[in-house]
């Protein structure tokens, strides 16, 4: 028989279930275990499994390296040894694709065999990838299958970038290096080292040893601490170590502001401060402090191989008043037609600017260099006032590269959320984990200025971090929020799907013995406060 109105609902019926199908894929289905997610993800049947003599091919194409690092890794991570071998036929393929030696993108496909291309650099992001897949799937029996999948991956951005601040208070190198293993494992690849500031200075030049024999005693809590700094032999090490995860470190050197800790060690070249911020500047117009500051940048370039050098330029009207009494400086506004300090401030950045630009090294610096009319060709802006918007506006007009790290979400010295004590806050705001993940909002979007925004950058200043453990809880989760902003374009994932995500997270801090923020159980690590509990 012939039911019209019946055939009718079954119809829709059957196209409500595919909609509810479909829509249940959308939102639920199961995304593999990696952050940052992948740019493509083609899930197949089947699995892999790691037996205790897996095979890796010998990588000819950079010396065996990279054959090297991931049995290395596959050792201290998952206990499984592997042997490298010469031939095709190996469980672990490895092939160098014929890509620009220094892109990030690969493919990696897990099947019968499991095989990375890319550059020796996309070979060591499929390999993260790979390492989160299997971190997801550890057993107690210490087998360990992977799902059959077929990725391939691209960054957004060029520029992933975490900045420490070791000035306030100084880690050490066991820290660093621990923070630099979790970057490469999010696919970050710039260490920002601000080493210098008003608290102590942290790099050992050899032509000015008291600034940190002297520049370097002392931290944000206590004046009086020995000095604490890196020599050059361990900037080398560190410099080393992150080369070896695919990470530039980039030094910054603050000036002519926040340098309080160099007119302790050198008063020769201060330029005064203010009431409230004393010895704040080093002096804007003197010869001798271009000539002091250019050897020590000269060490500094010698020992980062960065070619870039960040000049800070921050801040520099907190502590300036001295510069209205300073014959020296009068002087020279007079001669100059100078109307007023910021004059004399952007002098004193466009010859440290040519002094670094001289050295065949990039311009870095915070974006309050923005109107110092420093040429657009080999200058980067580090737009950080989000409170100034129309700043990032003017350096993008102006045709200035820049590195978005607004305080609001990108200071990870702000609280994670509301009942956070110890933390910033601005006008009852913070920087929560959902608005790292969600970074840059629509409104930074601009079709126009795409390709100046060279990427985004999280700062851990730490007047208020003055143990490992709340370095720890400050920094994690939120890195890996960071890490997929960075990586994944938007549309790939969602914030529930990250969150899924997160989940096997959890237990891979707590095995690196770290003291992190647990977002789905708060109670079980409680906030730490700014002075206690180094971990
Ligand atoms: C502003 S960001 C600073 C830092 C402070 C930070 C605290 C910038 C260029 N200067 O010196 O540590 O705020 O959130």
């Amino acid at each position: 028989m012939f039911y019209p109105s019946h055939t009718h609902s079954v119809r829709t019926i059957c196209l409500l279930t595919l909609f509810l199908i479909a829509w249940n894929y959308q939102t639920n289905a199961q995304e593999i275990p990696v952050i940052p997610y992948p740019s493509t993800v083609i899930t197949q049947s089947g699995e892999f499994v790691f037996s205790e003599n897996v095979t890796i091919q010998y990588s000819d194409f950079d010396q065996g390296q990279s054959s090297h690092y991931i049995q290395e890794e596959l050792m201290s991570r998952f206990g499984i040894y592997g042997r490298i071998n010469e031939k095709n036929d190996a469980d672990i393929k490895l092939s160098d694709a014929t890509q620009a030696k220094d892109s990030d993108a690969y493919q990696l496909s897990i099947g019968s065999s499991i095989e990375m291309s890319g550059s020796q650099r996309g070979i060591f992001y499929a390999a993260q990838t790979l390492f989160q897949i299997m971190e997801a799937n550890k057993t107690d029996s210490g087998v360990i299958s992977v799902a059959h999948v077929d990725i391939t991956d691209q960054p957004r951005y060029g520029w992933r970038g975490l900045m420490l601040d070791e000035s306030r208070h100084f880690f050490g190198k066991k820290v660093v290096k621990q923070l630099l293993d979790w970057m490469a494992y999010y696919k970050l690849n710039v260490f920002h080292w601000h080493l210098t500031d008003s608290q102590g200075w942290r790099i050992e030049i050899m032509k000015y040893p008291y600034l940190t024999l002297i520049g370097g005693i002392g931290d944000d809590h206590n004046p009086l601490l020995p000095a604490q700094y890196y020599t050059q032999k361990d900037i080398k090490e560190i410099v080393r170590y992150a080369r070896q995860r695919h990470i530039t470190v980039v030094p910054e050197i603050d000036m002519p502001g926040h340098a309080t800790a160099v007119n302790k060690a050198y008063p020769v070249f201060s330029g005064g401060g203010s009431d409230r911020y004393p010895e704040w500047t080093m002096h804007p117009t003197k010869d001798t402090v271009v000539e002091f500051l250019t050897d020590v940048l000269q060490e500094v370039d010698a020992l980062f191989p960065a070619q870039m050098i960040h000049l800070g330029g921050d801040e520099v009207h907190f502590g300036n008043a001295a510069w209205n009494t300073d014959p020296a400086i009068q002087a020279w506004m007079k001669k100059n037609d100078a109307t007023s300090l910021v004059d004399v401030e952007h002098y004193f950045i466009n010859r440290m600017a040519d002094t670094i630009r001289a050295m065949n090294n990039l311009v870095l610096g915070w974006d309050e260099i923005v109107t110092a009319g420093l040429p657009t060709e080999g200058s980067l802006v580090f737009w950080w006032r989000h409170d100034k918007p129309e700043t990032l506006t003017q350096a993008l007009d102006k045709g200035y590269d820049v590195v978005l790290c607004p305080r609001i979400p990108l200071y990870f010295d702000f609280v994670q959320t509301e009942n956070h004590q110890d933390g910033r806050k601005w006008g009852g705001r913070y920087a929560d984990i959902e608005s790292v993940w969600k970074f840059p909002p629509d409104s930074l979007h601009s079709a126009t200025y795409n390709d100046q925004i060279r990427g985004i950058q999280a700062n851990i200043w730490t007047e208020r971090i003055a143990n490992k453990n709340r370095l720890d809880y400050m920094t994690f989760p939120r890195l890996a929020a960071l890490g997929e902003a960075a990586w994944s374009m938007p549309g790939q994932s969602n914030y529930d799907q990250f969150l899924e995500r997160m989940k096997p997270q959890m237990k891979q801090y707590h095995n690196d013995n770290l003291y992190f923020f647990n977002i789905f159980d708060p109670e079980s690590t409680p906030e730490p406060p700014v002075l206690e509990g180094d971990g």
